[in-house]
């Protein structure tokens, strides 16, 4: 079998993705505005991305009230929906969920998502934080999403918290 064959089914030797960020470092998100921008497609994950983010931002001290959420049909649309919502917000926190092996267009779609999220984040001068998951297989997309590798949506809104008060400095 190829090396590109184990890269693929092997799974890689980090486990919680989620761990790597330094709770201490994290800074009060008490005086921030966040909008979350929510992919429906593959609900099943995109859901628990935002159960992980919302919970997150309550978690350091976001105001209930400064939490909007934004849903859009599909991850190739959350350029747009963070254009919509830039302005209401100090973050705002992008959601989806793109699987390899489900999805004929995979690359083109990651490349413009990612793509369009930097250009809103710059445009506006504002953190547009790109928390999509790519993944090969639809269990890993379970296991990125409050698996056993953590969740990417406690990681988008830890990132979320952390440039907002950078910008904010
Ligand atoms: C069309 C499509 C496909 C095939 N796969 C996914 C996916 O895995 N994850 C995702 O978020 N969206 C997918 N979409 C929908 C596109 O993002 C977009 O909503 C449509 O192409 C309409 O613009």
């Amino acid at each position: 079998k190829s090396e590109n064959y184990f890269r693929l089914v092997m799974p890689s030797k980090k486990k919680n993705l989620s761990k790597q960020n330094n709770p201490e470092k994290i800074p009060s998100a008490e005086k921030f505005r966040f909008a979350i921008v929510v992919s429906s497609w593959n609900a099943e994950i995109t859901e628990a991305l935002y159960e992980g983010a919302y919970t997150t931002l309550v978690q350091y001290g976001a105001q209930l009230k400064n939490i909007s959420r934004l849903n859009v049909p599909g991850s190739f649309e959350l350029p747009f929906g963070a254009q919509t919502v830039q302005k209401g917000a100090d973050a705002v926190i992008c959601l989806g969920c793109v699987i390899q092996g489900e999805t004929r267009h995979f690359e083109f779609i990651c490349n413009t998502v990612a793509q369009g999220i930097t250009n809103v984040g710059l445009k506006f001068n504002k953190p547009v934080i790109f928390g999509v998951l790519t993944t090969n297989t639809y269990l890993q997309a379970i296991e990125r999403s409050g698996g056993k590798r953590g969740n990417k949506g406690v990681e988008a809104a830890v990132t979320a918290i952390k440039m907002a008060a950078l910008k904010n400095n």
